[in-house]
């Protein structure tokens, strides 16, 4: 790698993200079903119809997987809680064997000098909220306020940071406007309901927080840089509104207290009743914004309903994903979001990386390209740095090839190969890349 620990600034940390679902395995240890067995279960929802009942077993390996975190020399590790792991039925009794469980993986980060950075919603919704709507009900906001205070009233007082829910958009639009992900609904009533309730979750979830006294708390949203594919007017217009409803929907509620005119245009005649009043909540003061970050999409209009837009592909290289590599979207979102929206808040880039197709030879796994999207992504971050804009950290996404939801354990992700079969952990050229880096 070009880039070392020493260009940073003492303060700026490193860490690498996870999510419970991707990693643990599931249904042992008295977890109740979630919406990602069910989707998964389903024929046509996910490549193989993989799901996370086993995964990376990092339910019964996180002491050998924090090890790898501590010996790469990270500072943070960015894990999320299973809903359905605490409270089996989504309310009601938690289950004892689960709090335990992200207790003692709280305290294995802590004796290994890694700051937790936990996020308390990582898309396997307790498959008994769905039975009573899930997203679409507003009650889901009260839901998760009780659910964060009682996972938050075990563990929050050694929480580095916390953020209650991972990528607004893909757990609203993704998952009820495009159906991809679980629950898999694709209806636009269920999208607006959706991308209000869960920003009015998150908000619920900051008081209980706060309730509970506690600090550096934050939000992560996904931001893809539209672009129009030519330059036609309409493909002007089909960007703008992409952007309105991908990036600027979440941010501009959290941190305005509105939504932007570009995508209430197609969702305000199905949204909630009332919603104009709950930014009170929605806005509740952060102490930071995570950015996950991993590509740009370019925008052309189509003939279907609204939004009435399609992506087209581009000419860059692309990631295993599909995705083109363009790092200066990083740059260019940490410096709008920063202009626009946060002002001097301190911003983390919450998730980064590449899937690729790693080669494996005499027991090394070669995965240089995902060095060279690391390097390329932290230039962005470095610009921006030296323009004044406050980037306190970054996580690598991800510290395990693990479950990559309706694509399955093809797409490899990891800093660390996994072998599915054995569940043999191998640190990748990557992972060593940045060990060097973080020492130097
Ligand atoms: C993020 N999209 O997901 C998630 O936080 C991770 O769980 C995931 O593994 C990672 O990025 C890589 O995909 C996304 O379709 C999934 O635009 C899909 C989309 C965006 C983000």
């Amino acid at each position: 790698m070009k880039h070392r620990r020493s260009d940073f600034a003492t303060d700026f940390l490193f860490g690498t993200a996870t999510s419970s679902y991707q990693i643990e395995g599931h249904g042992m240890g008295g977890a109740g079903r979630t919406i990602w067995d069910d989707f998964a279960a389903t024929p046509g929802n996910v490549v193989r119809a993989e799901n996370g009942a086993r995964a990376c077993d990092h339910y019964h390996r996180y002491a050998e997987d924090f090890d790898l975190v501590r010996a790469a020399g990270f500072d943070a590790y960015r894990f999320s809680v299973s809903w359905a792991r605490v409270l089996p039925e989504g309310r009601g009794t938690p289950n004892a064997e689960g709090l335990d469980y992200y207790d003692r993986l709280t305290d294995a980060l802590l004796e290994r000098g890694l700051k937790p950075c936990a996020t308390l919603y990582h898309w396997e919704l307790p498959s008994a909220l769905q039975d009573l709507g899930g997203w679409r009900n507003r009650d889901i906001a009260e839901w998760f306020a009780d659910y964060t205070h009682v996972i938050m009233s075990r563990i929050g007082d050694r929480m580095f940071s916390v953020a209650p829910i991972n990528e607004p958009w893909c757990v609203a639009w993704l998952s009820h406007f495009m159906g991809l992900h679980a629950p898999g609904v694709r209806d636009i009533r269920a999208t607006a309901r959706a991308m209000h309730h869960v920003l009015l979750a998150h908000g619920r979830a900051i008081q209980a927080m706060r309730g509970l006294g506690m600090q550096n708390l934050g939000a992560v949203c996904n931001l893809e840089w539209a672009m129009p594919a030519d330059d036609t007017p309409g493909a002007k217009d089909a960007a703008d509104r992409y952007d309105a409803i991908y990036n600027r929907w979440f941010l501009s509620g959290l941190f305005k207290g509105e939504y932007p005119a570009l995508a209430l245009e197609g969702l305000e005649p199905h949204m909630p009743t009332g919603w104009q009043d709950d930014f009170a909540t929605i806005q509740a003061p952060l102490d930071w914004c995570g950015l996950n970050y991993y590509t740009r999409k370019l925008l052309v209009p189509d003939d279907t309903p609204w939004p009435a837009l399609k992506e087209v592909a581009g000419p860059l290289p692309k990631t295993l994903m599909d995705w083109e590599i363009y790092p200066e979207g990083l740059y260019r979102f940490l410096a709008r979001t920063a202009r626009e929206y946060t002002g001097t808040l301190p911003l983390y880039v919450t998730e980064n990386g590449m899937a690729s197709r790693d080669t494996l030879q005499d027991g090394h796994v070669y995965d240089e390209g995902r060095i060279a999207y690391i390097d390329n992504h932290l230039d962005a971050v470095q610009r921006a740095r030296a323009e004044g804009v406050p980037v306190k950290g970054y996580f690598v996404w991800s510290l395990l090839d693990n479950y990559e939801w309706a694509l399955g354990y093809e797409k490899r992700f990891g800093l660390v190969h996994v072998d599915f079969d054995t569940l043999a952990r191998t640190p990748k050229s990557s992972y060593h890349a940045l060990a060097t880096a973080l020492k130097a």
